[in-house]
């Protein structure tokens, strides 16, 4: 059946798995996009295209868990070189502030244009007459203008989940024109921050050419995209209603129990990314206990960190430096039954992650760069009594919106402990005032709220701008 609601996204809400009886079967993924789209795609009875993860191909489309799903099949050449080449290790640290070495390879490049037509096309054959399709993220930025050119018919929403860089980053990319283009072939460019949008609309100014006014671009071919903020959220009510379930308290309890009561639990939940600034965290945390400030007898650090891109060369590395630092820390300053860190490199089902948001008394985050970040919004959701601190970098879109949480420059080691101590010491009222605001923030503004505000926004009226431009020149 013609779909009227097409999501594209790199990745499907679910992965191939074998499952236990040696059959394949499916299972839900984790990550930030999934938890945000999947919602909106129930609401709407849409249909998803993406690639399930692995090199199985010629998968037929099917209906899991009442979602209608278009899996699209990927060789391992196009897993290494559009995936966890340009994808992962071209674009994810240029837009990240390079916060690791990007690095540019022609091949990989023509991979990502070749894989990009691979997810138009498909997306042209099953859309209905003059549906919506909206596009998600980094892996995609070519859709839009590929789609547009098969299908004039369809109204096309972008949306970009990571950071969008300042120019003077973005310029390096050798085929800046081409991405910046690509996305000009939407209606609409969602990003998480108004700084974002404004990289873009300036990019296209002086890299493209076209006239822009505020978030409007105009096209020499008469039509006009705009370029704003969505900041995305949770199912804030969902994360609530779970983290207040019997069994989630029964599980909470039994963690803390595990941990051997301790008087106060530090949590950090991250994919194991270069970006999250796990390393600075841990560190920091361990000079406070090597200070004598926090006493590992009354106080443990519980590190989640969830396999991500295990097969790229950085978050190997990243991964070693992890696994050095824990066991350093912990057999310097831990006890017997006592570690300073309990470290856990593996991902959990979310009622595990709700039972950990509702155990720990501080919850730290610290990217040194993040589109939103979902999990801090996530604890705060989780904290239904109005207790425990957020520690929140100032570098993660969520610190726009939880202005209440001890905010943190991730680079200032010495900021960070300080942030650190006084979450921990806080008193009772203190935490109370600061998490009523926080929780009234996210209630508000919950993912239903930022799909229905992008979905408005892009099946809004259309006109032709009517304006004589030159052509654009070439930068
Ligand atoms: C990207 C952007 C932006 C994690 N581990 C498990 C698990 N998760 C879920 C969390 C949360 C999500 O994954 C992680 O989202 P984040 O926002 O924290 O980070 P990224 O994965 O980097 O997401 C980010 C996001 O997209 C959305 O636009 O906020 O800035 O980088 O929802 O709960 N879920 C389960 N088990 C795990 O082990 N079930």
């Amino acid at each position: 059946m013609p779909a009227h609601l097409v999501i594209v996204a790199n990745r499907l809400p679910v992965d191939r798995v074998e499952l236990e009886d040696g059959t394949p079967g499916w299972r839900r993924s984790p990550g930030g996009l999934v938890s945000a789209v999947e919602p909106v795609m129930r609401a709407n009875d849409g249909t998803w295209i993406g690639w399930p993860g692995g090199t199985e191909s010629d998968l037929a489309p099917f209906d899991d868990d009442g979602m209608h799903l278009v899996p699209m099949s990927m060789n391992a050449r196009e897993i290494e070189e559009f995936y966890e080449g340009f994808s992962n290790a071209t674009i994810w640290p240029i837009y990240h502030d390079l916060v690791a070495k990007p690095e540019f390879h022609r091949e990989w490049w023509d991979a990502y244009v070749s894989v990009n037509h691979k997810f138009a096309a498909r997306t042209a054959e099953i859309a209905a007459k003059g549906a919506t399709v909206w596009v998600h993220d980094y892996q995609l930025q070519l859709v839009p203008q590929i789609l547009r050119e098969l299908r004039p018919d369809l109204r096309i929403g972008f949306y970009l989940h990571i950071p969008f860089p300042p120019a003077e980053l973005f310029q390096q990319l050798p085929w800046r024109r081409q991405i910046l283009e690509g996305l000009l072939g939407a209606d609409l460019v969602g990003f998480q921050m108004p700084g974002a949008a404004a990289n873009f609309v300036r990019l296209v100014r002086q890299r493209v050419g076209h006239k822009t006014h505020r978030d409007l671009i105009y096209l020499p071919d008469g039509r006009t995209v705009r370029a704003a903020a969505f900041p995305i959220s949770i199912d804030a009510a969902g994360f609530e209603e779970l983290a207040q379930s019997e069994a989630v308290g029964v599980r909470s309890k039994a963690i803390r129990e595990a941990l051997g009561n301790p008087a106060k639990i530090f949590l950090g939940i991250d994919r194991l990314d270069y970006t999250k600034g796990i390393y600075a965290r841990l560190r920091a945390y361990s000079e406070l206990l090597a200070a004598g400030e926090i006493d590992v007898e009354e106080a443990v650090f519980v590190q989640v960190a969830v396999p991500s891109r295990e097969r790229v060369e950085q978050y190997k590395i990243l991964r070693d430096e992890i696994d050095r630092l824990v066991g350093r820390i912990n057999g310097d300053l831990g006890r017997i039954g006592r570690p300073a860190i309990s470290y856990l490199h593996s991902s959990y089902p979310r009622e595990e992650m709700a039972a950990l948001y509702r155990a720990a008394d501080i919850m730290v985050v610290t990217p040194y760069r993040d589109g939103m970040n979902l999990v801090a919004k996530e604890y705060v959701s989780c904290r239904f009594e109005n207790d425990g601190a957020l520690v929140l970098s100032e570098f993660a879109g969520a610190a726009a919106e939880l202005r209440q949480a001890w905010l943190i420059n991730p680079y200032d080691i010495n900021g960070m402990k300080s942030a650190l101590l006084e979450a921990c010491r806080a008193d009772p009222k203190e935490l109370t005032r600061r998490m009523k605001a926080m929780r009234k923030t996210i209630i508000q503004h919950d993912v239903a709220a930022w799909a229905e505000s992008f979905m408005t926004e892009l099946s809004g009226e259309r006109f032709a701008h009517g304006k004589t431009l030159r052509p654009a020149e070439q930068a």
